[in-house]
């Protein structure tokens, strides 16, 4: 059966987090993604020791790495008195009941760890439920692990039970029904939102999207532009549902932006297609605000990461504009070698701080040009052979005049989307 009731349990608890270093990664590169597993795992508040990299020689099926060091990892995490291992690689659901048996502690990996923290951060209908997807979706192939885990203390879905073969069946027959209950109820709560966005896209009014790594002021940069109370906190996915506000800049001309759940590294599938729809809206938005912290250690890992998520909702070829966010936490002299860096590999990149309002100007003067470039009025002059622009014009953007000649040519004063503007340059009049 799967237990959904809350439990408060008030004691601390202990997690050993181990990363397994491939042949072909260096000690740095894992150390670097532990510390982010351990902020991760922070968020959970839970305690952390100093974690294990562990070399991978032989490959085993059962525990990833070999038996012998499997044996070594489970006694340093015994006598620790650490209540979780977590893994940084992800782990079969076999090789996690392995290890699970192995240890008699739990064992997670990361992938566990950013859905338990979705779970804790959900507060609206949708989120919740997709988060609820997501950790189905993840579940189902584990139904036979005998977990008491974090997913009971932060409200989630797993619990002590036998493993008799009827029970197993019995568990991953409620647990399909449930996906197939939540799919149709996430259908429903979309709805809504989708006739939001219908309504969105056909306003002449550009609409950009800011995406980016989690933490790196993504909200805050919205909150700045549009003067709106929106939600900043010093955690990871503060945001999870994408809040659209209205930004006025300096020429009179107005811009939709839409803050958007923040990315990470190995984000789990079942979150990105469960969270499908919210990470749409970077998708379907016109343009990308692509924020980066420049204090972090991991902007370039950062960068790699947010790029290859994009790439996944096929969004990487929209029109990016890139901005170092944070610039007020970096001091002159790393500012100067940092700048001399990213100046090359991104020219066109703004640089500011939320937090002091430098760079905002040029940030705002960038995105009005962005605009007006892109979504200026169109005025054609379109002949009979051409009626299917007028039917897209319509379809696709916004018609404001039109006019019918008596040779049958049409005059348009419209707009539409930048896709389409280079099918109707040769007409303009
Ligand atoms: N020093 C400094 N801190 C900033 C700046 N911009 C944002 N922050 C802080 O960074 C933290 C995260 O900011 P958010 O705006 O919530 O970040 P986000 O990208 O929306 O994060 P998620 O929604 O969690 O993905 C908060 O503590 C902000 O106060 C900045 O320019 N300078
Ligand atoms: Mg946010």
């Amino acid at each position: 059966m799967i237990d959904l009731a809350e439990e408060a349990k008030p004691i601390v608890e202990k997690a050993l987090l181990v990363g397994i270093r491939e042949p072909d990664q260096t000690d740095a590169e894992i150390r670097e993604h532990l510390e982010e597993l351990a902020e991760l795992v922070e968020n959970l508040d839970l305690i952390v020791f100093e974690p294990l990299i562990v070399p991978l020689g032989q490959v085993s099926p059962q525990y990833y790495m070999g038996s012998g060091k499997a044996q070594e990892v489970a006694q340093i995490a015994q006598e620790c008195e650490a209540d979780y291992i977590i893994f940084d690689t992800p782990l079969s659901p076999s090789q996690q009941r392995n290890w699970e048996r192995l240890s008699h502690l739990m064992v997670i990996d990361r992938e566990e760890v950013i859905l338990d923290i979705f779970a804790e951060r959900a507060s609206t209908r949708e989120a919740v439920l997709q988060v609820q997807l997501a950790r189905a979706q993840y579940a189902l192939p584990r139904v036979t692990r005998a977990w008491t885990h974090l997913s009971r203390q932060h409200g989630g879905g797993a619990t002590n039970r036998g493993e008799g073969e009827a029970q197993i069946e019995m568990d991953r027959r409620l647990l399909r029904k449930r996906i197939q209950s939540l799919t149709e109820e996430l259908k429903l709560v979309r709805k809504q939102r989708d006739t939001q966005r219908k309504a969105r896209r056909r306003s002449p009014i550009p609409h950009g999207a800011i995406v980016g790594y989690t933490n790196v002021g993504k909200s805050s940069l919205l909150r700045k532009l549009s003067g709106a109370d929106i939600f900043v906190q010093d955690q990871l996915f503060a945001t999870l549902d994408p809040t659209t506000r209205k930004v006025r800049l300096d020429n009179n001309m107005e811009l939709l932006l839409t803050d958007t759940v923040g990315f990470v590294r190995k984000l789990p599938h079942s979150l990105v297609e469960a969270f499908k729809s919210t990470l749409e809206e970077a998708v379907l938005a016109d343009f990308l605000v692509l924020v980066l912290d420049i204090s972090s250690p991991q902007l370039d890992s950062q960068w790699e990461t947010t790029l290859s998520v994009l790439k996944e909702l096929g969004a990487e070829e929209k029109n990016i504009q890139v901005v170092f966010n944070k610039l007020d936490r970096i001091d002159r002299q790393q500012e100067v070698v940092l700048l001399s860096r990213l100046n090359g590999l991104f020219p066109n990149a703004v640089y500011i701080s939320t937090r002091t309002g430098e760079g905002m100007e040029q940030l705002k003067s960038r995105l009005s040009s962005i605009a007006s470039e892109r979504y200026s009025l169109l005025k054609v002059k379109l002949p009979m052979s051409r009626y299917d622009l007028v039917a897209l014009a319509h379809s696709d953007g916004c018609v404001y005049e039109e006019h019918y000649n008596d040779d049958g040519s049409v005059e348009l004063v419209c707009t539409v989307t930048p896709s389409h503007r280079h099918k109707y340059q040769e007409f303009a009049i």
